[in-house]
């Protein structure tokens, strides 16, 4: 043992869903139920079930956004880190933060790494992220926050230039009004010189989509009825989710992929919890999902009309993924 002595890391979180979760996906269900088509937010997909079968996704072979993404960090995190000359990285929506590591590999490398903070909507993800890298970065100041990104992103504590970190793809869920305002959040979260990294699935060839959310194991179809789970658990609800079959296929016109639940039979269900009952007809469909494609070109557009530029724009080898650093225009 030699004399020098570590610094102290420090863990701080900050939570903005105190008690209105409930409330919140009570409201999401009524409201997107009663829709025509009902629809279900993508978000309450993941529960801690939810979040394994997510987990189970990332590792299919016909899956290949995580696979190549995380190929595309682990090779340009360096540069990444260069460019945006940051001293903190905020990630939006951490899950496990385990693509951030390269992040913050580099940044630890540089000898410019001073905080972390990540912001996800569930408590225990941000804190055992916390954990895990404020024992990894000795000295690293993590400043956690548990909120949604679409309600709470000017409550994100950051500091002078940030790297703002939004990975996986998550983007493409987002409608296009719904996107248009995230990225001015994100904008507004950048200050002068912040700079975002943003992660995009890319347009491809039709039967490679599609087949990315129809894997032949049906993981995915499990992931899908997970919704329905969750609903019968938070709200009391009857949903029989093997009445559901798993549909998912890429709408061209729109340059997404759209999942669906289609009932098998009619469906009788009463969720006491959102005050609702409701009979689905044999064959109707709830969307619960869509994920969007990107060409560069689009992406582009999309970030200058929030006022941010592509700086750099890294494809896997196959152009299947993308990971694009904007900066303020
Ligand atoms: C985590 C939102 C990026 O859209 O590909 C995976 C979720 N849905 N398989 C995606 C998902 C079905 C995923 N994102």
């Amino acid at each position: 043992m030699t004399g020098e002595t570590l610094a102290e890391s420090t863990i701080e979180i900050d939570s903005y869903l105190d008690g209105s979760a409930l409330d919140s996906m009570a409201d999401d269900v009524r409201e997107g139920l009663s829709r025509e088509p009902k629809e279900l937010p993508p978000k309450y997909f993941y529960d801690e079930r939810g979040s394994e079968l997510f987990d189970r996704i990332t590792e299919l072979p016909e899956y290949y956004p995580t696979r190549c993404e995380r190929a595309i960090l682990n090779r340009r995190a360096p540069v990444i880190v260069d460019l945006a000359e940051a001293t903190e990285l905020v990630e939006l929506g951490s899950g496990s933060a385990s693509k951030t590591r390269a992040l913050l590999f580099a940044m630890a490398g540089s000898g410019t790494l001073e905080r972390y903070l990540p912001m996800d909507v569930s408590e225990s993800v941000v804190e055992r992220s916390a954990e895990e890298l404020a024992e990894i970065y000795p000295g690293l100041q993590v400043h956690g926050v548990v909120g949604d990104f679409e309600q709470h992103m000017d409550l994100v504590p950051v500091g002078r230039r940030p790297l703002v970190a939004f990975l996986g793809g998550t983007i493409g869920n987002f409608y296009p009004d719904a996107r248009a305002s995230f990225l001015a959040d994100v904008r507004a979260l950048l200050g002068s010189d912040g700079r975002f990294l943003v992660g995009t699935d890319l347009v491809k060839d039709i039967p490679t989509v599609e087949a990315a959310y129809n894997d032949s194991a049906g993981v995915t179809a499990e992931f899908n009825r997970n919704v329905l789970h969750a609903i019968n658990r938070e709200l009391d609800a009857d949903f029989d989710p093997e009445a559901f079959e798993h549909v998912a296929f890429f709408d061209r016109e729109q340059s997404w992929i759209e999942m669906r639940l289609r009932a098998l039979g009619e469906q009788r269900v009463s969720i006491p919890g959102a005050e609702l009952e409701l009979t689905l007809a044999d064959g109707e469909e709830i969307r619960t999902e869509i994920s969007t494609k990107f060409t560069q070109e689009r992406l582009a557009g999309e970030l200058s009309r929030a006022g941010m530029q592509i700086e750099a724009f890294f494809t896997d080898p196959d152009s299947l993924f993308a990971v694009t650093l904007a900066a303020p225009a």
